[in-house]
């Protein structure tokens, strides 16, 4: 087949954030704009001739499209086979884990993860390497820099695939393998954990309600949960994976899932209630009476992790991002393993996991993960607990209840004012981090700065070095407030200030989170005069 040079232009937005290029879908439609950047992708890579590519996505709008235009893009810049989910579906997880299975060169992920899919909504894309994982910054500011300075990309004249059918064909060298989307990922689930154990606890009557919210997780849930656990047909919720979510934010959290939160805390309520997000990264857990915070259900699963049979000889270390609370600290402490704090997103614990430094990571963002892939998996994470309920035989509720008793509980939330103007937001970061020199040693109430910095954070892997990855201010005792921008978003700046304090005394630990918080949450908006710079006088989402 020929290869067809096309000139183009570049467009000078196509900067990777915190979880590859998003974007409203209409800026992928226009004419060039996804072309560029898969363009500027290949050209970033080296030594791929003849290599694999896996590329699959969540299913969302445009996905179909995208994917025919990366197959002949991927043909003509000289891969040697390319992997695709069949109707172009690979949860994120899944993607990482075809990429490690097949030993390909990398992968494209189509995904714009938990925000919503149409032609009014988000789009995404994403390249991940060798190992799984997203790309280092290295590699997204290099397809960020060719992006800038691209003049043609390379594409073939093909009909498009049929993606929709199993099985082998070719764009002219390049063999297209069209695969089961769920095959690979349910046969590791299936070598992790204890799935006779999990079965039998379904058996035993457990009931369970998964929402897959109409996203990518549905025929994973379904074939894990329903079918190999046994849990009885109707556990998995909104189980089709739609283009536009059946028009529902694919957010498990507590606003956009709030119908579970209901249930949970209702007499009708089944002993877990779980979900998980647009691409599958993302994990909610909620047991009967017991909503488990993503900080928390990190801890506790690290603390955990040795009853399931693919972590019984014990976790190496564990890894959380920067904002995310130190319960985690506190089990890894207790075990005599490492622990790392790094910058938010997960590519940053792609080489403390190749190094074997840490097992387990996880973000307060609902994301929690182990070596098993490079990604954030939210099925793993709930099979995780379906595993630990099962050894234990006890409730999420005594589950929750036993690890603040030992360990104290950290009281953590997130506020997010959502879509504020740019400028407001970045003169909100612009004043805190001039203040920043001349808060340690204040006293604010009965707060005491300990310490406050801009988060930074040298890889000691590669001794790569991030800066400004949050503002940060350390109370005596172990309260914090956390200050950053979304590296997500599509429309405006999204502020996140994350608050946290910590509360060793059991007796203490029934409070409600936001009472609890009340006195570092007004000293937040304070500090930083957020509805000023905002001119919102609330959060748009707590979590
Ligand atoms: C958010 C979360 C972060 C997560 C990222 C990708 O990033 O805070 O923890 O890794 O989303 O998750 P930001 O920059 O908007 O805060 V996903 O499920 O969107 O791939
Ligand atoms: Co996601």
């Amino acid at each position: 087949l020929p290869i067809k040079t096309v000139a183009t232009k570049p467009f000078n937005d196509q900067r990777p954030g915190t979880s590859g290029l998003r974007k409203k879908t209409r800026v992928f439609q226009q004419p060039h704009y996804l072309a560029n950047f898969v363009q500027s992708i290949f050209s970033s890579l080296e030594g791929f001739a003849g290599k694999a590519l896996v590329v699959g996505g969540d299913g969302r709008f445009f996905n179909r499209e995208a994917i025919q235009l990366i197959l002949k893009m991927a043909a003509a810049n000289g891969f040697g086979e390319i992997i695709v989910g069949r109707s172009g579906i690979l949860s994120t997880p899944a993607a990482s884990a075809v990429i490690r299975h097949d030993k390909a060169f990398g992968g494209i992920v189509l995904s714009a993860s938990h925000n919503p899919g149409g032609p009014d909504a988000d789009f995404g894309i994403k390249y991940n390497i060798s190992n799984g994982g997203p790309a280092p910054e290295k590699i997204t500011e290099a397809i960020f820099a060719h992006s800038k300075a691209i003049e043609s990309y390379k594409t073939v004249e093909a009909a498009d695939i049929d993606i929709d059918s199993l099985g082998e064909t070719f764009i002219g060298a390049t063999k297209v393998r069209i695969i089961d989307p769920v095959a690979i990922y349910r046969d590791l689930m299936a070598s992790l954990f204890d799935f006779a154990a999990i079965r039998a606890l379904f058996a035993s009557g457990f009931t369970m309600k998964f929402d897959a919210m109409s996203a990518v997780t549905g025929p994973y849930a379904k074939a894990i949960l329903e079918g190999d656990l046994g849990a009885a047909p109707g556990t998995v919720l909104n189980g089709e994976p739609l283009p536009d979510f059946g028009h529902h934010h694919p957010d498990p959290n507590l606003v956009h899932c709030k119908h579970l939160y209901d249930l949970a805390m209702s007499d009708a309520s089944p002993d877990i209630c779980a979900a998980s997000d647009g691409d599958g990264d993302r994990n909610l857990v909620i047991g009967r009476g017991q909503f488990v915070t993503p900080s928390d259900s990190l801890a506790i699963i690290a603390a955990n992790a040795h009853l399931a049979p693919g972590y019984k000889s014990g976790i190496a270390g564990v890894a959380r991002s920067m904002p995310t609370s130190a319960a985690a600290d506190r089990v890894a402490h207790k075990l005599h393993v490492g622990m790392y704090e790094t910058p938010t997103g997960w590519k940053f614990f792609g080489n403390l996991l190749d190094a074997g430094k840490v097992t387990i990571c996880g973000e307060e963002s609902a994301g929690a993960g182990s070596n098993h892939v490079r990604e954030k998996d939210g099925l793993w994470a709930i099979l995780m607990w379906l595993n630990v309920l099962a050894a234990r035989k006890q409730s999420v509720k005594e589950i929750v209840r036993a690890h603040w008793a030992e360990y104290g509980r950290n009281y953590y939330s997130r506020h997010d004012y959502e879509e504020v103007a740019t400028e407001g937001a970045n003169a909100l970061v612009a004043a805190l981090r001039a203040k920043l020199p001349t808060l340690a040693g204040q006293q604010f109430g009965a707060l005491t700065v300990e310490s406050a910095d801009d988060f930074a954070y040298l890889d000691p892997i590669d001794g790569s070095m991030s800066r400004q990855q949050g503002v940060r201010i350390l109370f005596a005792g172990g309260s914090r407030i956390v200050y950053r921008l979304s590296g997500t978003g599509t429309s405006g700046a999204t502020l996140r200030v994350y608050i946290e304090r910590y509360e060793p005394d059991a007796a203490r630990h029934d409070l409600e989170t936001q009472a609890a918080l009340a006195d570092l949450i007004a000293l937040a908006e304070q500090l930083a005069d957020i509805s000023k710079h905002t001119g919102r006088d609330k959060p748009s989402v707590i979590t």
